[in-house]
């Protein structure tokens, strides 16, 4: 039987404004673990991760904001998830802004490392989140997890020392782009992430672009991340972000994301981010979210055969 962790994430340091902090109660209240249970799954909710203190980090910083409380978040984020890797029990982890993506994806990487296997990343978003302490312009840590998990210099201060098992570019993907700063799109092109933007899945469909990256992860036996950012989806069904980006995917396109990927068979961890109940209309995003992940984890619609890549 697939066991599950939820594990709340209330990070809001990293984003540009308050309220992801209540992320992890409103899973709680739309009934995620309840959801989950009645796919037969076991699920065990291990309460909310207590950040570090990371005193050696300067408390403030002219550019980056929050910059030690974020730190303070990866580490605690980065040993929980770390720990969680080595099994039974798929973490999901429900935050919180993207910047605990810091945290959760560093202690999978690492695992993977040790196991010997390869860390594959899709990171489902509006924004490549691929900004570096350099490029930020913002200052909000959100925006660089992906450059963070590459190994792009310049972020040691976040863990206290390098991260010495990046993931490998090859093997992200980038899915839902409608917002890439220009220093990203030039980091993105040099670093050969596949990136599909909305134009890529207007014109090829979504299943399209997904399919041969969830080949890649299954030839490689990879580990899978999947990272998914509340804004992947149109605002005008899931109105509860801190920036909203038009003419994100619909609801039939997100669904069919995550019942490809569970009918994969890859899927290893599971981030949710950037949800901010403040912002809600009548609990309608994070009950969309979990409706998200109740298809990631079997929930369909009639039975149909597995499909192995
Ligand atoms: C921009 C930055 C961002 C939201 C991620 C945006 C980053 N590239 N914004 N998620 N909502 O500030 O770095
Ligand atoms: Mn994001
Ligand atoms: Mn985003
Ligand atoms: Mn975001």
């Amino acid at each position: 039987m697939t066991q599950i962790a939820l594990v709340g994430a209330p990070v809001e340091a990293g984003a540009g404004r308050r309220g992801c902090l209540m992320g992890p109660a409103a899973y709680r209240t739309a009934g995620l673990q309840e959801e989950l249970e009645a796919l037969g799954l076991a699920v065990e909710d291990h309460g909310d991760v207590v950040p570090d203190q990371a005193l050696d980090v300067p408390d403030a910083d002219p550019k980056l904001k929050n910059l030690r409380a974020v730190a303070g978040w990866t580490r605690a984020l980065y040993r929980k998830a770390r720990a969680l890797a080595a099994g039974p029990q798929m973490p999901i982890y429900m935050g919180g802004d993207h910047a605990l993506a810091l945290g959760t994806l560093a202690g999978h990487a690492a695992h993977a490392a040790g196991a010997g296997r390869p860390q594959f990343v899709l990171w489902l978003d509006a924004h490549s989140d691929i900004n570096t302490f350099e490029s930020t312009v913002s200052g909000n840590l959100h925006g660089t997890p992906v450059a963070f998990a590459c190994g792009l210099p310049g972020f040691d201060v976040l863990l206290g020392e390098k991260l010495d098992t990046p993931v490998s570019p090859g093997n992200l993907c980038l899915l839902g782009l409608r917002s890439v700063d220009p220093p990203e799109r030039a980091l993105i092109r040099e670093l050969g992430i596949t990136a599909h933007d909305m134009r890529a899945i207007d014109e090829n469909g979504i299943a399209r672009l997904l399919e041969p990256f969830l080949e890649r992860c299954a030839r490689a036996n990879g580990f899978l991340h999947v990272s998914l950012d509340v804004d992947f989806i149109d605002p005008d069904i899931a109105p509860a972000v801190g920036t909203t980006v038009p003419g994100g995917v619909t609801f039939r396109e997100a669904h069919l994301v995550m019942e490809m990927l569970h009918d994969s068979g890859l899927v290893t961890s599971l981030d949710l981010v950037e949800l901010n109940p403040f912002l809600d209309d009548r609990g309608r995003t994070a009950r969309l979210m979990v409706d998200l992940t109740a298809s990631l984890f079997g929930r369909r619609v009639m039975d149909r055969p597995t499909r192995s890549y």
